[in-house]
């Protein structure tokens, strides 16, 4: 049994890619592992966002984490800004982190091109990532493709830390999915599909209605030709809806390109279509009964207190550890 931990941002409505890369992948994990999968709030303030709308996405993608298939009694299901530790050790971590490494980002460097006032916290977001993963003895982190980089610099960090004041940290691994690791954009194949695109056609979220994903499915954008054919070089869009395909099926992506010869795109987004809404249709069934149920608060209340325990005792001991009077 090893110590899993995730985060997702609320940010916005949670994607598709969100439940390929990461969130199916925590409902798998919890059957074996001792798990902590988190609301990360704190990260998501590093963008400006309205604070009704954080709260509501808050509690929307908390909910969306039980309808999906989290269960408390067996993950322990909190929102960042319950635990303080977490700010705590980021900033701990932050000292300790150059400035350089953090200037090699691509998600920095992603989220603040263009941008004309770039906060700090976004700069500084991979300590506080660090942070979350670090103050459990977390040994499986499973996320998507993007947050490798994020993952090494926590490595890193964990190392450095240790060599300066002895073992404390274990380093942690990555949980990356072998497909589905990286959905793509529906508009624009060179993209990762992201919940904070503003354009709403870019993206299938959790919680579109069935005749809104199958509009999505039938606007994306494919490729010349008419082969659905597996090739991400040559071919990118028709392979990223073949990834989803794969991902929402029990149909590999031989299987779909055998399914699919010598009758072009139609067919096959059509089908695509049903496969997706027949994925999400039953989680937001469960999602509009969480909602109303109101047990969510509960949850969270359970979550944080059990989370609490270790991430304060991991503090303590890192504050020993660096030089400061305990109280
Ligand atoms: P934002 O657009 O606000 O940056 P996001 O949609 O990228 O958000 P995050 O909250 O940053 O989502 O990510 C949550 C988890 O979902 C992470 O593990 C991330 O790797 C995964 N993930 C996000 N987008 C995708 C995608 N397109 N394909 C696969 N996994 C993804
Ligand atoms: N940076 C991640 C979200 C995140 C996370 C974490 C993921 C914050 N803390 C800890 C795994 C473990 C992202 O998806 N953008």
């Amino acid at each position: 049994m090893k110590r899993v931990l995730s985060g997702i941002q609320p940010s916005g409505q949670l994607t598709l890619g969100n439940y390929i890369g990461a969130l199916r992948n925590y409902v798998l994990l919890q059957e074996e592992h001792q798990c902590f999968f988190m609301v990360v709030d704190l990260h998501a303030i590093t963008v400006p966002q309205d604070p009704a709308a954080l709260r509501e996405q808050t509690e929307s993608v908390t909910a969306l984490f039980l309808a999906s298939g989290l269960d408390p009694a067996k993950s322990n299901v909190f929102l960042q800004s319950h635990v303080r530790a977490h700010a705590e050790l980021g900033w701990l971590l932050t000292t300790l982190t150059y400035m350089g490494e953090l200037e090699r980002m691509t998600q920095f460097k992603d989220k603040s091109s263009g941008k004309e006032s770039i906060g700090a916290g976004l700069f500084t977001y991979p300590s506080l990532m660090a942070a979350d993963i670090l103050l459990y003895d977390t040994e499986l982190v499973p996320v998507g493709d993007d947050q490798k980089q994020h993952l090494e610099l926590t490595r890193d960090l964990a190392h450095r830390f240790n060599q300066r004041y002895g073992d404390t940290f274990r380093i942690p691994d990555g949980y990356i999915p072998k497909v589905g690791a990286r959905i793509m954009s529906l508009d624009d194949a060179s993209k990762k599909m992201s919940k904070s695109n503003p354009n709403a056609g870019s993206y299938i979220a959790m919680l579109d209605e069935p005749d809104v994903i199958r509009k999505k499915i039938s606007r994306a954008v494919t490729d010349s030709g008419r082969e659905v054919t597996h090739d991400p070089a040559s071919k990118p869009e028709v392979s990223n809806l073949m990834s989803i395909y794969a991902s929402c099926s029990d149909l590999s992506l031989g299987d779909i390109e055998a399914k699919y010869a010598g009758q072009g795109y139609g067919p096959f987004k059509k089908d695509l279509a049903e496969v997706v809404v027949a994925t999400l249709e039953p989680i937001q069934k469960r999602y509009r009964e969480i909602r109303s149920s109101g047990e969510l608060q509960a949850v969270l209340k359970q979550g944080a207190e059990n989370a609490s325990v270790i991430a304060e005792a991991t503090v303590r001991k890192v504050k020993e550890k660096m030089g400061f009077v305990l109280p």
